[in-house]
């Protein structure tokens, strides 16, 4: 796996911004100890398919902006109300509510302005930005949201898959076929889209079971599904059931991006395997 300094490089995206509150409070959660998976899915696919993946910093960025808006979002009283997020206080809890929404906003608008002073062809720029709106969208993302907020006791286990698809597939999927795009390989978006499903909802099992069997301390954020009463894939299938749909997720991912013509998959299916093996 490419070791990157995304700190420094997350830390440079803010700066053209005035200091006020609500920039320390998007600095405060941005720069957070997060596993940053999705930008280092963007940069392994550009680097797999034998190109700089210095081209893509700015849209890594912009994804883990986009990722970390909606995880402070996501922790507000008016959804989860949670506490504890990458080790440490929750945005509102660390500053307030309003502060918190702005951060989002912020982060989320910011994410685009970064995007957008990439150093690539245009057609790739405008392929990218279109990308990571609609997978971070109403129809991708927020969409998936609005379902498990609004809807989840509905759920059997297809409309749980559909949910977390939206929810966490999208923003999955994201990086990999921007990632296909800043290579020149824009012919395989849509294998490396369901490719990121795959591994999306993989992903999204192994937090449902680490909710229901890892400590928040562990975690290093609210392990919060059971209080919230929330219908899992734990719940649904099982601590059993889940396991072995993970596994035969992220298998299926790992065999797809091998059977990718073109692409050197040993440094991407290496990093899967670390995220198949985390415990937060
Ligand atoms: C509020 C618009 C809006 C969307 C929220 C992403 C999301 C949708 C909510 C966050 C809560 C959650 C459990 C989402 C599922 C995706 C997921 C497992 C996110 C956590 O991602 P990690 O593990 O987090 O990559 P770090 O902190 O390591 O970056």
């Amino acid at each position: 796996m490419m070791e990157i300094d995304w700190e420094s490089l997350l830390q440079k995206s803010l700066d053209p911004l005035p200091d006020s509150r609500v920039k320390q409070a998007m600095a405060y959660s941005l720069l957070a100890p997060g596993k940053r998976i999705r930008p280092q899915l963007l940069v392994e696919v550009i680097a797999g398919y034998g190109k700089d993946p210095a081209r893509g910093y700015p849209f890594a960025c912009a994804l883990e902006m986009v990722h970390t808006y909606s995880l402070i979002h996501d922790d507000l009283p008016a959804m989860d109300n949670d506490d504890l997020r990458r080790g440490r206080p929750t945005c509102h809890r660390q500053f307030d509510e309003a502060t918190a929404i702005l951060a989002g906003d912020g982060l989320l608008t910011q994410a685009f302005a970064t995007a957008s002073e990439a150093e690539v062809p245009a057609d790739q720029k405008v392929s990218c930005i279109h990308i990571l709106s609609e997978m971070a969208g109403s129809g991708g993302m927020v969409y998936g949201q609005c379902l498990d907020t609004l809807e989840n006791p509905a759920y059997d286990w297809e409309k749980l898959k559909q949910v977390h698809n939206a929810k966490t597939g999208c923003l999955l999927a994201a990086p990999l076929m921007m990632g296909a795009v800043l290579a020149d390989h824009s012919g395989e978006v849509e294998r490396w889209h369901q490719i990121g499903l795959d591994i999306g909802l993989a992903f999204q099992i192994q937090d449902d079971i680490l909710d229901a069997t890892e400590s928040a301390q562990q975690l290093g954020k609210s392990n919060s599904d059971a209080r919230n009463e929330k219908v899992t894939s734990v719940s649904l299938l099982g601590l059993k059931g889940a396991r072995r749909q993970m596994e035969a997720l992220y298998a299926g991912s790992v065999r797809k991006i091998q059977e990718t013509g073109g692409f050197k998959g040993d440094s991407l299916c290496a990093m899967i395997g670390a995220i198949q093996s985390r415990k937060k």
